[in-house]
């Protein structure tokens, strides 16, 4: 059986940024668009769209050829939005990568990319020099965020932002469906991460389907979000800088999470609609300090990216007399693929699926393999999630095999999750089949982790999964260890493996859920782990 969702009825036409730039609820150019909660220095609607344009011409000055691949490598700023509309404007491709990257996952990125320059700012320049020089990307297509020269670093602002603006590349609708803007990262179902080829259409029909599910439901002229969310994250970069800019939306831009000054940026800003991941709700449910402020102007908590449970959902309604709604997505369908309407307030569901896209839940076949269920599926049976539709990205970057191995001869994205309908067409994520593991919403690949510690030659053989934390909200890397012959399986071992991983991994990547020791790790005739078996080991352990 295929669910439908309702038509979508309105498809782009133009590439990406004559989209975003298209004002469709008439934004006076006055209007501030991106707020820095830290400053106050803000950028409007109207000087939005001219630094855009102006950094468009900077980079054509400097040689900079449509599909030419530019990586942002920094935490959030208030002109972060500049470099990505920009960039896609000269017809380029924008790759964001995690700004709490090592040097050397900075490196894989940008050559995965095939980046040619890099914008990043002063609290990172040194590890994106060190990449730089490890893929051998010159010094002088690097720039910064501010307005200061470091170690011959140029401020974007002084090297490639033109005095005049200059046309973006235009395209019509068959380019912008075949022309790549952002290559984000993400592991997928299996593996190490991968560049997910999103094109300017895959970005512009999202834009639409939320708005056309969220018309009824937001008021462009009072709404305004708060961006702590990494706009170098799918959620983040759709949520504001896409979202904010196309609707002309004001967003509250912190470079990080902070409880206090999240709190103190809603009251002062007055924020409406806050998106938020699963571990921050932890905090607005219990913490003493949300009582501190007045978060009434906040209509509703819009959370994805990782599960959050029913009772969490409820808590936090309860607490701030607020609505707490989810919506799910994937890099891969970039990125919204499902929103819960507000005038739904059931706790726990992702709600529907955005307009123009269709559906199967699929069942397991016993052989680790799934098949569709074709007959009277649905509603209440749980299985894999299929979807298709003008979101669904591309492909993998130069991954041809892990591409097919995704998206199926239909067009149907295999998600990794496991999802129900109910007879009103609403899902619910239920469990998840693909490897990845989601720490607060940040990607960890288990794959990634795994090669790490089998460099270890402590190590012998071992198996990387998540364990949930309830208190958290959130999962937490655990690696399972065969150790080498003659090992001591001690807390010793077990702290020396830790901080091998971790003096190599991003703060996110953290084996947060410690080791333990195993005498064989579970794999199939296949030779591939039996994650399923470990995490059942793992539920177990817990309840003792
Ligand atoms: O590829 P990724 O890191 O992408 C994301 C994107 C999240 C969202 C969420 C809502 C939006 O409106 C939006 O624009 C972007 O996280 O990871 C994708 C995986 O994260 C899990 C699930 O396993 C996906 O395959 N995930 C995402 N949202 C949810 C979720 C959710 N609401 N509930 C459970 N799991």
């Amino acid at each position: 059986m295929v669910f439908k969702s309702e038509p979508l009825l309105l498809m782009p036409q133009t590439g990406l940024t004559s989209f975003i730039f298209s004002n469709p609820n008439n934004v006076a150019d006055d209007k501030p668009i991106f707020i820095d909660a830290e400053t106050d220095k803000h950028i409007t609607y109207g000087q939005l769209r001219n630094l855009v344009f102006r950094l468009n011409h900077g980079l054509r000055r400097i040689g900079f050829k449509k599909g030419d691949a530019l990586c942002i490598y920094s935490a959030n700023k208030v002109d972060y939005p500049v470099i990505v509309h920009g960039t896609v404007a000269a017809g380029g491709v924008v790759s964001p990568a995690n700004a709490a990257y090592t040097a050397e996952e900075l490196a894989y990125q940008l050559q995965q990319a095939r980046a040619k320059y890099i914008v990043t700012s002063e609290e990172n320049l040194k590890i994106a020099l060190d990449a730089a020089q490890q893929v051998g990307l010159p010094k002088k297509n690097m720039f910064l965020f501010g307005q200061k020269a470091i170690d011959g670093v140029l401020p974007y602002t002084q090297a490639i932002l033109a005095d005049e603006e200059c046309p973006a590349e235009e395209f019509d609708f068959e380019e912008a469906k075949s022309t790549t803007a952002y290559l984000c990262f993400s592991s997928g179902t299996t593996g190490r991460s991968k560049g997910v080829m999103s094109s300017h259409t895959n970005i512009s029909t999202n834009c639409l389907q939320i708005a056309q599910a969220m018309k009824k439901h937001l008021d462009y002229n009072t709404a305004r979000f708060i961006g702590f969310l990494p706009f170098y994250h799918i959620y983040g970069l759709s949520a504001m800088i896409h979202l904010g800019a196309y609707w002309g939306i004001p967003v509250v831009v912190m470079p990080r999470f902070d409880l206090a000054k999240f709190c103190q940026a809603i009251e002062k800003y007055k924020v409406t609609i806050a998106h938020v991941v699963p571990p921050v709700l932890v905090l607005m449910a219990k913490d003493p300090i949300v009582s501190n402020y007045d978060l009434s102007t906040v209509t509703h908590y819009q959370c994805g990216a990782a599960p959050l449970s029913a009772e969490l959902s409820m808590a936090v309604s309860k607490r701030l007399n607020s609505k707490c709604v989810q919506s799910y997505g994937m890099t891969e369908s970039s990125p919204g693929s499902h929103i819960q309407p507000l005038d739904n307030e059931t706790h726990g569901i992702v709600g529907r699926m955005l307009p123009g896209m269709t559906a199967k839940i699929v069942n397991e076949d016993g052989k680790g393999k799934f098949k569709p269920l074709f007959a009277a599926v649905g509603l209440g049976e749980r299985g894999e999630l299929w979807m298709a539709g003008p979101n669904i990205m591309q492909g993998y970057l130069n991954m041809p095999n892990e591409t097919a191995a995704t998206i199926d001869n239909e067009g149907y994205l295999h998600t990794g999750d496991v999802a129900i309908i109910d007879s009103n067409g609403m899902f619910s994520i239920v469990d998840r089949v693909k490897e990845l593991i989601k720490y607060k919403g940040f990607q960890v690949a288990p794959a990634e982790l795994e090669s790490l510690l089998l460099q270890s030659d402590l190590v012998a053989d071992c198996a990387v999964i998540g364990v949930y934390d309830d208190s958290q909200a959130t999962e937490l890397p655990r690696a399972y260890i065969k150790v080498s012959s003659g090992v001591p399986e001690n807390e010793e071992t077990a702290k020396a493996l830790i901080k091998f991983v971790d003096q190599q991994v991003a703060n996110h990547k953290k084996l947060r859920g410690g080791v333990k020791f195993i005498d064989v790790i579970p794999k199939s005739a296949a030779g591939k782990i039996l994650r399923k078996e470990l995490r059942a080991m793992a539920a177990s352990e817990a309840k003792q």
